[in-house]
């Protein structure tokens, strides 16, 4: 298995023979299984036939997140749906969610993938690793899980939430490695320091990601913690985390090309642009059986080289995200979108659609608070009324994105308007 020779890697004109060879057997795949695809080659007048190696793939059209939501939930399945042994979902941009799904195969190519980023920060069989993402629909808990247990790791399955409880089994159980979002890692180095646990733990490695984060906060993880932390990356579209992931080196994130075929595009022209230039990845799933993206736009801002690293590895490099296209964001892991707050504030009534997002890091953890506009028809000196109504919308809110919100209600007319665009977001968050 790969993981287990990290460094022997194929050279690029072996690698690029591999993809060329799946990429024609995914979009036959494709073709001749998912209506979407059929319909979407045959108005841009082509045929399976006429994709015949990587040097097509700018004749194929993207797929975006839209496409997902249009084909709610289980229209891009590309096998019986008894072939499915695993759904995921993730936010959509107004509720629906956008919904994947895996065969027994997929599983096990995701645990690879996986498993190839985990050996890579240095951590093997003979470790112990909390998995510390959110357990559940999304694919951070599960998808790290399997790659823990592939490389035949102790698996501790913790989940997010009691983070004294986190800290003392890492210290009980000598865990080596976690995996988590990278800002609940500073959380956790602060939990152990103020619980006086520094000199019990064990931990050799993280492999964080699920969100951005600057070079500075990993230099400052490895630092609190004495630790190597690594950058992971994925997104549940094309299977979840272990898309890429940093070496030792940490100058860029190496993908796994034999399963993500990754193109940066000119996010005008979405042209390919040349190695170093940033523009928007773009992914196709060259071996995912169940759901196979083809060019899945994922609105991530990033550049490639496909020089070979110091490490030996040969796999082309993405470097650290430097932002999206759209207006997603993402709080604790979470992934956000306006357009759902403003749907959920609908939904609620007695408030406008005026409202404001304010983002912040409060002790390492983010926050995030919602000042929404009464109706004239709501605005009252009531105070009972008035806390009514903010826990509805604070329950709407909450219900929509999943994330505990604070709800400020302000009377009408008092969100400052805008001659263009309207601010809905203010993010104190420094991602530079
Ligand atoms: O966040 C999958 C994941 C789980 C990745 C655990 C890594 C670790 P989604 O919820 O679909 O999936 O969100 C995907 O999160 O398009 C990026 O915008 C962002 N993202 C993920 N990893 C990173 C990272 C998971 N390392 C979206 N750096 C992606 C920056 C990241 N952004």
């Amino acid at each position: 298995m790969i993981w287990n020779e990290t460094k022997e890697c194929m050279s690029r004109d072996e690698m690029t023979a591999l993809q060329s060879a799946r990429l024609v057997k995914q979009v036959n795949h494709v073709y001749h299984n998912v209506e979407f695809y059929r319909k979407k080659m045959q108005e841009a007048g082509l045929e399976p036939g006429d994709i015949k190696g990587l040097e097509d793939i700018e004749k194929l059209p993207f797929t975006t997140k839209a496409d997902l939501r249009d084909n709610y939930p289980f229209g891009l399945f590309a096998v019986p749906k008894s072939e499915i042994v695993r759904v995921h979902a993730s936010s959509g941009t107004t509720g629906k969610a956008t919904v994947v799904g895996y065969t027994r195969r997929d599983i096990d190519t995701w645990a690879e993938s996986v498993a190839r980023c985990i050996t890579m920060s240095g951590l093997t069989r003979e470790d112990t690793i909390q998995v510390a993402y959110g357990y559940g629909l999304f694919t951070g808990g599960l998808g790290a899980h399997y790659g823990a247990e592939c490389i035949g790791a102790t698996v501790v399955p913790q989940s997010t939430g009691n983070t004294k409880k986190l800290v003392t089994m890492m210290c009980d159980f000598g865990v080596t490695g976690i995996m988590c979002t990278p800002s609940y890692l500073l959380h956790i180095a602060e939990v152990i320091n103020e619980m006086g646990l520094k000199d019990q733990i064990k931990l050799k490695s993280a492999i964080c990601g699920a969100e951005p984060w600057t070079e500075k906060m990993r230099l400052q993880i490895e630092e609190e913690l004495g630790i190597s932390a690594h950058d992971i990356y994925g997104l549940s579209e094309t299977m979840g985390p272990g898309v890429a992931c940093d070496c030792e080196y940490h100058k860029g994130l190496h993908v796994w090309e034999d399963y993500y075929l990754p193109e940066i595009v000119d996010k005008d022209t979405f042209k390919h642009v040349p190695d170093g230039e940033t523009g928007e990845l773009v992914i196709t799933n060259l071996q995912k059986e169940g759901m196979p993206l083809i060019r899945y736009r994922t609105k991530d801002l990033t550049s490639i080289t496909h020089e070979k690293c110091e490490c030996g590895r040969t796999a082309a490099r993405i470097s650290r995200f430097k932002g999206r296209t759209d207006d997603m964001l993402i709080i604790r892991g979470v992934n956000v979108f306006p357009s759902q707050i403003e749907t959920a504030l609908l939904e609620a009534g007695g408030v406008a659609p005026q409202y404001q997002i304010i983002v912040d890091r409060v002790n390492n953890l983010d926050t995030l608070e919602v000042l929404v506009e009464m109706e004239e028809s709501s605005f009252s000196d009531e105070v009972k009324e008035i806390e009514a109504l903010n826990k509805r919308v604070s329950h709407a809110i909450q219900q929509m994105i999943g994330l505990a919100v604070k709800v400020k209600l302000v009377a009408p007319k008092t969100i400052e308007r805008s001659m263009g665009k309207a601010v809905r977001v203010i993010d104190n968050r420094k991602f530079d």
